[in-house]
């Protein structure tokens, strides 16, 4: 798979990519597109699934604006500032979207279980993008029947821990459940860039605020994440209004003083050394964004993660 940005038609393959990021359909980055589950070792996967959204809905098209801004970065052999080339150490493909009939919500979830439950069982690591965040619930099922209790990195503007009792499909109540099921460590597990209202008093996890998390060094953020998660398998989930509308408008339910893209980027990559099992990027809504800013912003969040991947498998790689 190394050399996938220079190419545009892989003879032994007849794999037709973009050679510019303007020119063909593809997969993320121009990774092929397959589902062929011997082809790769690692799946992007996408989720269209807005149903659970509390606000203005769009981030069905997510998957598909991430993909397709992600053109504009898949000229780098390297990417900056890493010391390798990521596609050399892992070998990655895009499953392409998750299909389920429009309004049937037992039917998404069912393939999700089946379809990136099955790419785990298989021994596969799956980056998924949403979707709004509710698919997060079900991506943590999927992971911890593999990996079991996870530790899990959250980085929002929104804890999504309330209790929802009108409804089970609600984008702000994963991380009310995901701990009461057993699927993630509370004590293990840790929130950056909240900046709305919880109940502190009965909450269970550690948080680093917004306010916090703009005042702190990138390294400082990484230091305190790495003590808490440790070397327990890790589930990273990143909703993309951790960032600053500024850096993010493309979304549902979007918080000023939100993260800036240079910190988040920061972090993520300063997270290298955990023992990621799992991650996704969510609540991209491409018919609020701009420019392809917030399309952009996951796609290059992504990419880092898959670094993050491949230096767990390779400690001695760095940026
Ligand atoms: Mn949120």
């Amino acid at each position: 798979m190394s050399g996938i940005y220079k190419m545009s038609v892989d003879k032994s393959t007849n794999f037709v990519a973009g050679l510019t990021s303007f020119s063909n359909i593809s997969g993320f980055i121009t990774l092929p597109l397959t589902r062929d589950i011997d082809a790769a070792d690692v799946f992007v996967v996408g989720v269209p699934y807005d149903l659970a959204t509390t606000g203005r809905a769009g981030t069905r098209g997510g998957p598909m604006a991430i993909r397709q801004a992600s053109g504009h970065i898949r000229w780098e052999e390297k990417r900056w500032p890493w010391d390798f080339s990521v596609f050399d150490e892992l070998r990655v493909a895009d499953y392409g979207d998750l299909d389920a009939p429009a309004g049937n919500h037992e039917a998404m979830l069912g393939e999700i279980q089946e379809q990136i439950g099955g790419l785990i069982a298989a021994g596969k690591t799956v980056l998924s993008f949403g979707g709004d965040h509710f698919i997060t619930l079900p991506l943590l099922r999927a992971h911890a029947k593999h990996h079991g209790k996870m530790a899990m990195i959250h980085f929002d503007a929104h804890t999504d821990t309330y209790e929802e009792y009108e409804s089970v499909y609600n984008h702000g109540c994963m991380f009310h459940h995901a701990p009461i099921e057993g699927l993630i460590d509370p004590d293990k597990t840790v929130q950056i860039g909240i900046r709305t209202e919880y109940t502190k008093e009965k909450h269970l996890f550690q948080v680093i605020d917004g306010a916090e998390a703009n005042d702190l060094s990138a390294d400082e953020i990484v230091k305190r994440v790495k003590a808490i998660v440790g070397d327990t398998p890790t589930y990273l989930t990143f909703d993309i209004d951790c960032l600053d509308p500024a850096y993010a408008p493309g979304t549902g339910t979007p918080v000023p003083g939100g993260l800036t893209s240079d910190k988040a980027l920061k972090i993520i990559r300063g997270l290298a050394g955990i023992n990621l099992v799992g991650m996704d990027v969510m609540e991209v809504s491409p018919p609020y964004d701009h420019s392809d800013i917030t399309g952009l912003a996951g796609a290059t969040l992504a990419l880092e993660m898959l670094h993050v991947l491949a230096v767990k498998h390779k400690p001695n790689l760095g940026a």
